[in-house]
This record gives structure tokens, sequence and C-alpha cells, in this order.
């Protein structure tokens, strides 16, 4: 017998994802904005506690919390998600467990499965949360399965997920519980002092992403859609942390900021005079149809650096990995050239590994990948670069899917196994698991990788300066030139000495 559990109070969790100092949470902020002043909620974020699941046991054992609901990304956040979800369960049998986020999107039948996940927020959560409450709650006689973006089981034991509701207005959207989400965490605490100013505020301004990368995670959960809010709404929010805080610098997490011309160039007009860095994710072929006039207005309003998904300069593997629009190797080059001159740091990302007709074909992608981002930092030696593995998403119906599907690739089929080390580095996109990926081909990228970082440390990792970073070039230097990679220990000792930060894993080093 579990505990009982008489009041319906509910638990919005955001699991540990990164070590250091922490972004602000803005999903569970958001999912709080929806059922603000109609449901009763406390917000726990694990980045902030040293033991989140007693305070979460704590306020379980009270009676008074019936849902536990979570949000999750692939990765680490998965380590505090599983278990704790499955203890909940254990310990309070009636608790209801309501999971949101990527993770969950992309592999909702294993969480189904798991028999401690009873719903999935399928999208954005910002009408499906409060419709699904009402209904747990006797409040609506609504028919679970006309709620959009819901995913659940029917009482025949079958997985339902309910169509997509198209997306909302960004604008009218529930403002941000900030106040309240403050007495439980100073939000200042979370405005840290990064490459880009002393106080660096994170805001997410759009929805989804128009475009259908068949390697991106976004696409299954949001097809092609996009929204976003107006500059001016941005606007005003950025205000209000520059007033009340003092932020100089932001982070703009949408997953593709700069999809509209007129929109970005309207707030870079805005803020022109506030003196605040920032910085935003983007394509390479949508960025690029801005002139060199708008390009020099964003720089002189603060836009310090892009992150850009490049992933290859190879023609024929884009296509491969649908990137649309009208991205190619010399475009990337052309691009990086642009940058240079109008002072805006790109960030350039690439997805190595991808599936080959035969290994020799793979491998041979991998030396011409490493090749052309050779050629990119001889072009601009500021671009940074981030190295990913291909790590397959469920994009279902691609026909990357299939080719990965057909060379033996299959993901976990218990939640447990999601959190098995080798599993949590498929998620950090740094040991894919792929079978057609042999450890010589992942040992030559992760070499390549160390003694680029050596001999290019990131601009984002503003401690790596001065005698640092003269020694790091310095140390890799001839590496780099005579292209030897093999066994970088010396690099890695450095870096290890140095704690230096790799933005990709847990964001730009920050303090
Ligand atoms: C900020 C961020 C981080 C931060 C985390 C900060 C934090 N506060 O904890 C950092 C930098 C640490 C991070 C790290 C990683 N991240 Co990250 N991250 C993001 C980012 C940019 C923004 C998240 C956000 O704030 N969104 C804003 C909110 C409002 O939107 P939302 O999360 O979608 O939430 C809505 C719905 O999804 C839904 N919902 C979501 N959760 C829940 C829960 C409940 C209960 C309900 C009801 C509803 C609900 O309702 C919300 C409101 O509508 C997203 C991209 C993106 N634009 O979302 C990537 C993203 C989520 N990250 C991603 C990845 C892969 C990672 C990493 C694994 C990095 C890597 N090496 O590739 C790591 C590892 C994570 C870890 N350590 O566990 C991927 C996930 C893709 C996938 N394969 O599933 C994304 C989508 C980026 C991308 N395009 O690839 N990340
Ligand atoms: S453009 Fe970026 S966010 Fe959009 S689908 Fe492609 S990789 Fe994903």
């Amino acid at each position: 017998m579990g505990n009982k559990l008489m009041g319906n109070k509910i638990i919005i969790f955001n699991p540990r994802s990164a070590n250091a100092k922490h972004r602000l949470p803005n999903t569970i902020i958001q999912v709080g904005a929806a059922i603000h002043g109609k449901y009763e909620y406390i917000l726990v974020d694990g980045n902030k506690e040293n033991n989140p699941w007693d305070v979460i046991f704590k306020h379980f054992s009270t009676g008074e919390f019936k849902y536990f609901c979570l949000t999750a990304m692939p990765g680490p956040q998965l380590k505090q998600a599983i278990p704790y979800a499955k203890k909940i369960k254990e310990l309070f049998p009636e608790s209801i467990n309501i999971w949101g986020g990527y993770f969950a999107s992309n592999q909702y039948k294993v969480c189904m499965n798991s028999g401690y996940v009873d719903y999935i927020i399928n999208g954005p959560g910002d009408n499906t949360f409060p419709k699904l409450l009402d209904v747990l709650e006797n409040k609506s006689d609504e028919k679970l399965s006309l709620i959009r973006n819901l995913i659940f089981k029917n009482d025949a034991g079958e997985i339902i997920q309910t169509v997509k509701e198209a997306l909302l207005d960004q604008d009218s959207l529930p403002p941000y519980p900030y106040e309240y989400f403050n007495t439980f965490y100073p939000l200042e605490s979370y405005l840290a002092k990064t490459f880009m100013g002393r106080k660096t505020f994170a805001y997410h301004s759009s929805m989804g992403c128009p475009f259908t990368c068949s390697f991106c995670a976004v696409v299954p959960i949001y097809n092609a859609k996009w929204k976003a809010k107006a500059a001016t709404t941005i606007y005003k929010d950025v205000s209000f942390f520059k007033e009340k805080y003092n932020i100089d610098a932001v982070e703009f997490h949408d997953n593709n900021f700069f999809t509209s011309k007129k929109r970005v160039l309207e707030f870079s007009n805005l803020v022109l005079n506030d003196n605040i860095q920032w910085w935003g994710e983007g394509r390479i072929d949508t960025i690029n149809k801005y002139s060199d006039d708008d390009l020099k207005l964003m720089r002189k309003a603060g836009c310090r650096m892009m992150f850009l998904g490049a992933e290859t300069g190879n023609d024929e593997v884009l296509k491969q990995m649908n990137k649309g629009g009208t991205q190619s190797g010399q475009m990337i080059k052309d691009f990086v050239l642009r940058m240079k001159n109008v002072d805006i740091i790109p960030e350039l990302s690439f997805v190595l590994g991808l599936p080959g007709p035969d290994e020799k074909k793979v491998y041979e992608q991998i030396l011409w990948d490493i090749n052309f981002i050779r050629e990119i930092k001889a072009i601009n030696p500021h671009a940074e670069i981030i190295i990913y593995l291909y790590s397959p998403v469920p994009t279902e119906g691609s026909e990357l899917y299939q080719q990965i599907i057909d060379a033996g690739f299959s993901f976990p089929e218990t939640l447990e196994e999601w959190i098995e080390p080798s599993w949590e580095k498929f998620d950090l996109r740094k040991n894919p698991l792929t079978p057609w990926l042999k450890p010589y081909m992942i040992d030559k990228i992760q070499n390549f990788e160390t003694v680029l970082n050596g001999y290019y440390p990131t601009t984002s990792d503003f401690r790596i300066k001065g005698y640092k970073k003269w020694i790091l070039k310095t140390v890799s230097g001839y590496r780099f030139k005579y292209g030897w990679y093999k066994f970088p220990y010396e690099i890695k000792v450095l870096h290890k000495i140095w704690k230096y930060r790799q933005p990709e894993i847990e964001g730009f080093y920050s303090e």
C-alpha cells in the first residue's frame, strides 16, 4: 500500500541539466504560466537544489500534492527524471506523472510503456496542460482524445496520440510568472556573467522551426511550423529585466531566432542604444539573405555571435540531411567571410558520422568534413566550431531514419536503459552507438576536436585568455598545422587543469 494523497497540488520540476551557473528554466516557468491562478503549483529547479528528491518527497509526504510534472531533454536530465518519477509512483500510487519536453515527445512509446508516466504533453503545453488538468479534476467533461498535443493510454491500454494544435499566437500567451518564480529561486541568481556581459538573461521568443532537417528533434514535434513573439514583446521583456536587474546580455534560446528578418531588424532598432549584447540560433541560408547593412545594424545593436547549423560542407550530405533551403558548402565559406567583415562571430555546428553506403565512405566523409572545417578556420579564424556526432532522432518517415534502421540501429526499450552511461553519451552526441561509426572514426573526430579546441579555444570560455591561451595555442600549433591529431594528451591535460568548457554540453561558460 502506498501513501494516501488528499490534495491536488502540482510540482513542476526541471531536472538537473548542468553543473555550473544555470540558465533561467524557461520551460517550467512557461508551463507554470499556463496554469497560474487556476491551480496551485510549486516549481522545483533541479539545477538549484543539492538534493531535489528530498524537496519533492517532502512535498508529496504532506499528502497535498497529486501531480508530479517534469520536463526533460535527452541526456543528463534523465538521470533525475527517470528515477524520481518511478519512485513517486511507487511511494504514491495515486499520484499522476505528466511529462513534457523533447525527450518525452520523441520517445513517447518507451515513456508510456514504463508504467509510471501517465500523460505526455506532445509539443506546446500552453493549452494542453490546463485542459488535461481540468479533465482529471472533473472540471471539464472534454474527452481526452479531443485534447490536442496529448499522449495517453486508453482503457484498452493502447497509446493514443491526439492531433497537433496549430501554434498559438505567442504574444497572447499568459505572461511568465517571474515574480512567483522569484519566491522559489532568486531570478538574479540566473543572470550569469558570460563572454557577452556581466548579467546574461535567457529568453525564448518563438516556437518550432519552419524547416525539416532529418537529423533534428524539433521536426517530429513541430512539423515545419514556427510562430514568434513580436519584436515589441521581446523588447518589453528585455527592457523589464534591464530596468529591474540591469542585464547587459541576452541568450535567445529559440530553435531558429533569425527566421523573420523583419522581426530581427525591428528588434535591433529597438535595442540599438541599450548596450545589450545578444546571441541567437539561426540558419546560414536565411541570414545570408540579410544585406550587409542589415548585419551591420544587428552588430551595432549588440548581436555578438550567432549559432548556425552548418552540418557539413558537402552538398550531397546536406541533401541526405534534408537540410532544405539553399545552403551549400560554398555558401558556408562565403558566409563566414561576410561575418568576419561585419564582426559577428559565427558559431558553426557540424554533424559528423552520418551513415554511408560502406565503412570506407563513412570514414572518407569524416576526413572530408575535418578538412572543410580547417578551410573555414582559414577563412575566418574567429568562427567557432561545434562538432556533434550524428545521434539519430526518430523522424519516422524520413529517408535518413530508414537508412539508420536498415543499418541496425535501435533505441532503448526501457526508460532505465536510457540512463545507462553509454546512452547518456549518445544524448550528448558524443558517442552515438550507431553501428556504422567505428571506434577509430570516433577517435579521429574527437582527437581533431581536442586539437582544434586547443589551437582555437572558444571565445565563450572567457577564462581562457592571456598566457593560458598562448600556452594552449603553442602546444597545439604544430599538431594543427601538420594534422597530427593522435593522442593529444598534453592538450587534454591543459583543458582539464583550466576546466575548459565546451559550450555545446552545458551552455556558455558563466559565473
Ligand atoms: C536552454 C536549453 C538548454 C540548457 C538547459 C537550461 C535549463 N534551464 O535547464 C542547456 C544549455 C544546459 C542545454 C543542454 C542540452 N541540451 Co538543450 N536546449 C535548450 C533550449 C535552447 C531551450 C529550452 C527552453 O527553455 N525552451 C523554452 C520552452 C518555453 O519551450 P519548451 O521547452 O519546448 O516547452 C514547451 C513545450 O515543450 C511543453 N513542455 C515542455 N516540458 C513540459 C513539461 C510539462 C509538465 C508540460 C505540461 C509541458 C511541457 O510546454 C512548454 C510550453 O509550451 C532547447 C531548444 C528550444 N528552443 O526549446 C534546447 C534542446 C531542448 N536541447 C537539446 C539538447 C540535445 C541538449 C543537450 C543534450 C546538448 C547536446 N550536446 O546536444 C544538452 C544536455 C542536456 C542536459 N544536460 O540534460 C535539444 C533536444 C533535442 C533532442 N534530441 O531531443 C534541443 C531541442 C535543442 C536542439 N534543437 O537540438 N539545453
Ligand atoms: S533549421 Fe535547425 S532547428 Fe530547424 S529543423 Fe533544421 S536543424 Fe532543426
